[in-house]
């Protein structure tokens, strides 16, 4: 084979987990099999509150971005199960995002954990190093909102806590980092925080995510956010947006959904998991909404109540 390179990507605008992922999976190859491995984040900018994080706990994301070329031809996934790149192979996938659709790929594991950190570390221990232990923790703890999303599951809820005590990480430092709430200095890109876009049944859907507090995070500004994901549908032209409010108060969330034939509000009182809970939820009902219809104006007052 003239290119023996694999690259390994984690999903486009890449959360804590992804990247977590993407050096836990380039340290395995590089370390103990015959294979060469490059983490590649070709995003040339990550969300802020992710890019914070990284500083905070050495996570050195940029030595990883830069864009794909011909010659990444063989391509591994972590932290998501889809994705097109002309001329390039899916050779393998590490995922815990529920799908519907079957994928063929040599190498397929997607399984309902925690996190994909968690999926890649727990019971392979002694292949890691402890820093990297420490990193698969803290993004299990960032992906699950330090276990109280509706994705959290117990046996790595009792991981993450074994990890702490047998190698003495500080359990509070990680824990908060685990709840840390949205950025909203700039609410046009508070707005957009986590932002994934799927394409479902052949429409296209965005979905982003905040985590806010009552204390920090007015209404107004709530409102403001609102607004902006609105207008933002409008000009895009999408068939579905999804704006997530995490209340981090009361581990309470909000599905806004705006669709072309009106927007509906989905309250739900646990913190609810978007790829476990919500996006399952759209594949079964996105068929009842209708996406010629012009009738979004006259609703969009309700969007603020
Ligand atoms: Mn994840």
């Amino acid at each position: 084979m003239e290119n023996n390179k694999l690259v390994i990507l984690g999903h486009i605008n890449p959360d804590i987990d992804s990247i977590v992922s993407g050096i836990l999976l380039e340290y395995y190859f590089n370390k103990h099999t015959k294979y060469e491995a490059e983490f590649v984040i070709p995003d040339e900018r990550i969300d802020n509150d992710t890019e914070k994080i990284c500083k905070s706990n050495n996570i050195d994301y940029k030595t990883h971005q830069r864009q794909l070329t011909k010659d990444d031809n063989q391509i591994i996934l972590v932290d998501h199960n889809e994705r097109d790149i002309e001329g390039a192979k899916i050779i393998a996938i590490y995922d815990h995002h529920p799908t519907t659709k079957q994928n063929y790929c040599p190498v397929y594991h997607n399984k309902i954990i925690s996190s994909t950190a968690a999926l890649l570390v727990e019971g392979r221990e002694s292949y890691f190093p402890k820093e990297l232990i420490e990193l698969a923790v803290l993004a299990t703890f960032i992906d699950t909102a330090s276990f109280n999303s509706t994705k959290a599951q117990e046996k790595d809820k009792i991981w993450a806590y074994e990890m702490i005590r047998i190698f003495k990480f500080d359990q509070d430092k990680l824990y908060q980092t685990g709840l840390s709430l949205t950025d909203t200095t700039n609410l046009e890109e508070a707005a957009f925080a986590c932002l994934k876009k799927y394409n479902i049944k052949s429409k296209q859907v965005e979905v982003s995510s905040i985590q806010v507090s009552n204390k920090t995070t007015s209404k107004e500004k709530i409102n403001k956010i609102k607004e902006i994901v609105l207008n933002y549908f409008l000009e895009n032209n999408l068939d579905v947006y999804i704006l997530i409010i995490h209340d981090m108060d009361n581990f309470k969330s909000t599905a806004y959904k705006i669709f072309k034939d009106g927007i509906e509000i989905d309250n739900y009182d646990k913190y609810t998991s978007r790829g476990n809970v919500i996006i399952p939820k759209l594949e079964q009902e996105i068929e009842n909404h209708t996406f010629s219809s012009n009738k979004l104006k006259e609703k969009i007052r309700t969007i603020n109540e």
